[in-house]
């Protein structure tokens, strides 16, 4: 009876899948721009993407990913990002990230800052992020 309970829950549950873990976000002072880091670790038998992330402490938010092309270092918006089954995708400094920009209000080490993240699989989801450097 239990299993069955557990199946079912698995079954009508599908966004526990999806396990978001390590979110932290650097400092950033007001009308700045700051980046938020997590790892998205996908369990479930198909792929799902990460299509966008709000939160109430900016005015924009956007995914990027960091390039280098030859001595140049930049960062590109990218769309989306999409972590296939039973994989995890790791945003970090150096390599994805989400672009937290036009700040409302300064956030310092010690707060926790809250955002969702919409998948299009495991549907919405939120995250309280630890602000440290
Ligand atoms: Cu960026």
């Amino acid at each position: 009876m239990f299993n069955l309970l557990a199946v079912l829950l698995m079954i009508f549950n599908p966004g526990d899948d999806m396990v978001i873990k390590d979110q932290w976000i650097r400092p950033g002072a007001e009308k700045m721009a700051t980046a938020l880091y997590f790892t998205l670790e996908n369990n479930g038998s198909e792929a799902d993407t990460l299509f966008a992330v709000e939160t109430d402490i900016a005015k924009m938010v956007q995914m990027h990913e960091t390039y280098s092309n030859g001595d140049v270092m930049g960062m590109k918006e990218i769309g989306e990002i999409i972590i296939e089954p039973k994989s995890s995708v790791k945003l970090e400094p150096g390599g994805k990230h989400i672009m937290v920009m036009k700040l409302k209000r300064d956030i310092e080490k010690g707060d926790e800052v809250e955002f969702k993240l919409h998948f299009k699989q495991a549907g919405k989801k939120i995250i309280t992020a630890a602000v440290r450097d």
